[in-house]
């Protein structure tokens, strides 16, 4: 029998039930999600995954606005595990737009037959695990319910956005947008006085468009981050072929931690080798060079300079001063050159912005920086914002203010576990999880991307590649062992926590001052997000694991 119930705070809603019990529900039609309804349904267990939007592509579906473009280069940023993908794929640029990737993933969905199993327009609202029957209970926004012996969340690490907080922000009455929640019909924004708070990559990145077609733009400044030249082009056949030779190494080479992105197929050994070398391996005139070399080549280059750039501070900020220099070197006006140099915080401890003609576009005669680090932005206003108890006016406000990152997706939703408790609660002090794929008192709960894993220091799609297989093994061992549940130790969550913390000490990521330890959003607990320890650590860590048994997990 249907029954009503208020789901999410929402008016009642009809509840249907599921016809069947899942093997799986994987949550999120991203990356990570596909790949894992393509490995489950391969193991011939029966599966769906839940989207919230109406079609594939995760973070790629929601932040569409102008000049989304990804910051790792396609060739790597791109599946691993099919060779018909390989063979039937090809990227057009060393950077792909948001549209090439969202095509890119449409087609693997297409092309492995995977759309029939997801449900799209289904936001998850409630997950609860019953100790009884050892299965987890879904309620969706809409009132679908479907139970699941594992529940699988590939929420994605930047899928919850924030927005600044500013009082008053509903009385503004004109068009208000955020990044990440961007329109699918573009809004236009011809002759419009624009105003952009955050200046993070999809703030730099949205900024030179912005500025094309806008009467005037205003972006509001709070701390300007480093920014590197994209440096991007279109692939040639030369470089398709070279890709086709090297692609096998590449990959096993991005696994073993030994380089980072395509960008270093690109380079020469000799160039990549400066990695090895920590920074007083060189002269002064030998690493400005490297650091010269690097700022051309484009990319998320430079953390990996030298081998202690995030451990030695004088190495370190010789990073920090070359990028001023370019700073003050592009923008022609001092004052404004002032606004956009970063000061505040060491290189690394934020995500380093990648893109192209940010710092050109402040040489416009219609594009303006003002400070609000001195003089925050007080409040919304009906026409616009108030800074120092002055009006500015604008027709358009765009928010590029973040994401409450890693957590944020799964603690907005009302996950309870096996004695009722609710994910947010257990992770209000810091969200301490095994290897970043369990968390203690949920059984059955698998992350992909999660709190305590590489995640975002890593290049995401290779990583969720691996976290996947792991999973799916996993979950393999457990049907072929009959085993119905699977529970974290309590004692080996806490250990890989204290592996996680270690991980960043004697870096600069131990004092760091960004969403990467939850700074930005008010409230939150503070640490460290992800396992800084490096892909091949985590590897290395999660295969023993595998290889024991899988240790510091417990089986019913
Ligand atoms: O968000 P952010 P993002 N007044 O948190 C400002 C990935 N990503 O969406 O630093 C004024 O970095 C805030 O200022 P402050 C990537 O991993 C990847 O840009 O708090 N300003 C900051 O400038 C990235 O790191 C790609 O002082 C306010 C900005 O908003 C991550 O997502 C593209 C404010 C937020 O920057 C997040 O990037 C896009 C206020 N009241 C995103 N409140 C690519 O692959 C907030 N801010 C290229």
């Amino acid at each position: 029998m249907n029954v009503r119930e208020t789901v999410s705070g929402n008016e009642s809603v009809e509840l249907r039930r599921p016809a069947e019990v899942l093997d799986a529900l994987v949550l999120g039609g991203g990356f990570g999600g596909m790949y894992m309804l393509y490995r489950l349904r391969e193991l011939g267990l029966k599966v769906t995954a839940l989207e919230a939007g109406s079609d594939v592509g995760g973070a790629w579906y929601w932040n569409r606005y102008p000049g989304a473009r990804c910051d790792v280069e396609s060739l790597v940023y791109s599946y691993s595990f099919s060779p018909i993908i390989d063979a039937e794929w090809r990227w057009s640029e060393r950077y792909a737009a948001q549209p090439e990737i969202l095509r890119y993933m449409s087609f693997v969905c297409d092309r492995l037959d995977l759309r029939k199993d997801i449900h799209f327009n289904s936001r998850l609202a409630s997950a609860r695990y019953d100790k009884e029957t050892n299965l987890w209970t879904f309620v969706t926004e809409g009132g679908d319910v479907y139970t699941a012996r594992h529940f699988i969340s590939s929420a994605g690490p930047i899928s919850a956005p924030i927005w600044p907080d500013i009082p008053g922000r509903e009385s503004f009455k004109g068009e208000l947008y955020h990044t990440a929640l961007w329109p699918r019909n573009e809004p236009d924004l011809a002759g419009k006085r624009v105003g952009v708070i955050g200046t993070g990559s999809s703030g730099t990145q949205l900024i030179p468009l912005v500025a094309e077609q806008a009467k005037h733009l205003t972006v509001f400044v709070r701390t300007p981050n480093y920014h590197a030249l994209a440096n991007n082009r279109p692939l040639t056949d030369a470089d398709q072929e070279r890709w086709g030779h090297m692609r096998d190494s590449v990959r096993r080479r991005l696994r073993t931690w030994e380089i980072l992105g395509s960008g270093d197929l690109f380079m020469s050994e000799e160039e990549l080798a400066t990695r090895k070398h920590p920074g007083d391996h060189y002269t002064a005139e030998q690493r400005r060079e490297i650091l010269r070399r690097r700022w051309e080549f484009g990319g998320a280059v430079m953390p990996r300079a030298f081998a202690d750039v995030m451990t030695n501070e004088a190495v370190n900020e010789e990073i920090c001063s070359f990028l001023r220099e370019k700073i003050a070197e592009i923008v022609k006006d001092p004052e404004t050159a002032e606004i956009l140099t970063p000061r505040t915080f060491k290189f690394g401890t934020k995500r380093i912005c990648v893109g192209t003609n940010f710092y050109e576009t402040f040489n416009r005669d219609n594009v303006e920086a003002v400070d609000v680090k001195a003089n925050p932005i007080e409040r919304f206003t009906e026409k616009g914002v108030v800074v120092g108890g002055k009006e500015i006016e604008l027709d358009v406000v765009i928010c590029a203010s973040g994401f409450d990152a890693v957590t944020g997706a799964l603690t907005v939703l009302d996950i309870r576990g096996a004695d009722g408790q609710a994910i947010k609660d257990v992770w209000s002090h810091g969200s301490e999880t095994y290897l970043g794929f369990g968390v203690a008192g949920f059984p059955n709960l698998h992350m992909i991307g999660g709190p305590g894993s590489p995640s975002v220091l890593v290049n995401v799609v290779m990583a969720n590649e691996y976290q996947v297989d792991w999973i799916a093994n996993l979950i393999d061992f457990m049907r072929r062992n009959n085993h119905q549940r699977i529970d974290v130790d309590p004692d080996a969550q806490a250990k890989w926590a204290q592996t996680v913390r270690d991980a960043v000490k004697g870096t600069v990521l131990e004092n760091a001052e960004s969403w990467y330890v939850g700074i930005n959003v008010p409230g939150k607990a503070r640490g460290i997000l992800a396992y800084a320890g490096g892909i091949a650590n985590y590897i290395k860590a999660c295969d023993a694991v595998a290889e024991s048994g899988y240790e510091g997990f417990r089986f019913s």
